[in-house]
């Protein structure tokens, strides 16, 4: 049996779990990441694309500015089409700012290495991950790691294990409240090595679905489709994705589309949801572990970067001032940010998507929505606003 001793003990080896580590280390609090899979496989993820200031600024405040800001693509708008009609968004005239497109498996890459790189324990391939005690000062984790036991021994554990991991399951079902909702479709994603539809983000919205046309660079687009949610990568050949998103987008881009070869596709399911509370004893959850927004606003990832924030500066007031008070306030505080967002990704959701057995009235409702869009700046600069990402 293997123990470690540690300030903070991270289940999780995603994006949220590589930045609390990151951020600990420049102020010498210890950490242990203990992940499921080979972190090879979650360097190899393909999930989000835009971020928000307020995540390139914590990229910056964890010393890890430079590559995206010398690779990322600034963009100052984007477009939501309905049918033929469109219109732009100048989120950098409405609001002053600009997000970055950079993918996130750059973003979990540049993490990686400067946690890898600076003598971070990463237990990866981990199997039988278990949370013991987490009210009590007895909390540990065990697992097994290398075909042998471990005992991991922290002052604090953070739940950054997403949405399907174990560190929400351990706060007593007495403890905590749950709210969901699960949407009837997910969304189809292809990268392809083409020439991206525009410049900048289209969100397509059709009468017979969503579609995003998104990019990595200007050699690599990223699109997505509206699916049903019980749909299989198997059931969407390349040309049944093609010939979806050209009549889904304005004819005038689709008859400019270039096209080719799959080189990644997945389906996602589209929920939103949210624990309360994020924290349970000595037990602190972030990011997917705690929430989930369907990804229509950009703002998973972007979400869990500033429940990071908040946690990380806990746990630093503690180690260093022995000061609890911003862990107290932890969970209140993110999620004030957090419904906020969930919010804005259910309303873009409910604009851009088609809903099973609809009536008339839904659609008049959507479209008088769009018109409101094109007629009112006051209105775009709520959209704006929020997509641009609401201040930590
Ligand atoms: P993650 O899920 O990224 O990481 C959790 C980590 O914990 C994983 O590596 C997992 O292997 C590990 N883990 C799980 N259980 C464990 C256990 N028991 N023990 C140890 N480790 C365990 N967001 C956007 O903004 N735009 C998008 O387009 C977008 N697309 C997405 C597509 C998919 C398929 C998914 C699932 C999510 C998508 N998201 C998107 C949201 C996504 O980007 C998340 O917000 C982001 O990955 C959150 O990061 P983490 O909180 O680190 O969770
Ligand atoms: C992406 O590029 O993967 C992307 C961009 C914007 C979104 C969702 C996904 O809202």
């Amino acid at each position: 049996m293997t123990k470690y001793q540690t300030d903070v003990a991270i289940l999780g080896g995603g994006p949220s779990g590589l930045m609390l580590s990151r951020l600990l280390l420049l102020e010498g609090i210890s950490s242990v990441i203990i992940e499921r899979q080979p972190m090879q496989h979650v360097l190899e993820r393909i999930r989000a694309g835009v971020l928000e200031e307020g995540s390139v600024n914590l990229m910056q405040a964890a010393g890890l500015g430079d590559r995206v800001l010398q690779e990322g693509q600034k963009h100052s708008g984007f477009r939501i089409t309905y049918g033929d009609d469109e219109l732009r968004i100048d989120i950098e005239k409405l609001t002053g700012k600009q997000v970055t497109v950079y993918g996130q498996t750059e973003v979990t890459k540049d993490l990686f290495a400067a946690v890898s790189g600076n003598g971070i324990k990463i237990l990866e391939s981990v199997t039988d991950a278990k949370i013991h005690n987490p009210d009590s000062d007895q909390i540990k984790i065990t697992g097994s790691y290398e075909n042998k036991g471990f005992e991991v021994h922290p002052t604090f554990i953070a739940g950054c294990d997403g949405f399907r991991g174990i560190s929400r399951q351990a706060i007593p079902a007495d403890k905590k409240n749950e709210f969901e909702r699960v949407y009837p479709f997910g969304w189809l994603g292809v990268l392809s090595e083409t020439r991206p539809a525009d410049h900048e983000l289209i969100y397509a919205s059709h009468e017979d679905g969503f579609s995003l046309c998104s990019m990595r660079n200007e050699c690599l687009s990223r699109y997505y489709v509206q699916c049903p949610a019980g749909d299989s990568v198997e059931q969407w050949s390349d040309d049944r994705f093609w010939d979806t998103l050209k009549r889904q987008i304005p004819s005038a881009i689709a008859n400019n589309l270039e096209t080719g070869p799959s080189l990644e596709k997945s389906i996602a399911p589209l929920r939103s949801f949210v624990c309360e509370p994020l924290s349970f004893g000595r037990l602190f959850i972030a990011g997917d572990a705690g929430h989930i927004v369907p990804p229509t606003g950009a703002k998973g990832l972007n979400l869990a970067f500033s429940d990071i924030y908040y946690l990380s500066r806990g746990f630093i007031t503690f180690f260093k001032d022995k000061n609890e008070q911003l862990l107290k306030e932890y969970s209140d505080r993110a999620l004030d940010r957090i419904w906020k967002s969930e919010r804005f990704s259910w309303w873009m959701t409910s604009l851009l998507h088609r809903f099973d057995n609809e009536d008339g009235f839904a659609e008049r409702m959507r479209r008088a929505e769009f018109k409101y869009l094109c007629q009112s700046e006051d209105y775009q600069r709520v959209l704006a606003t929020n997509y641009v990402g609401l201040p930590y």
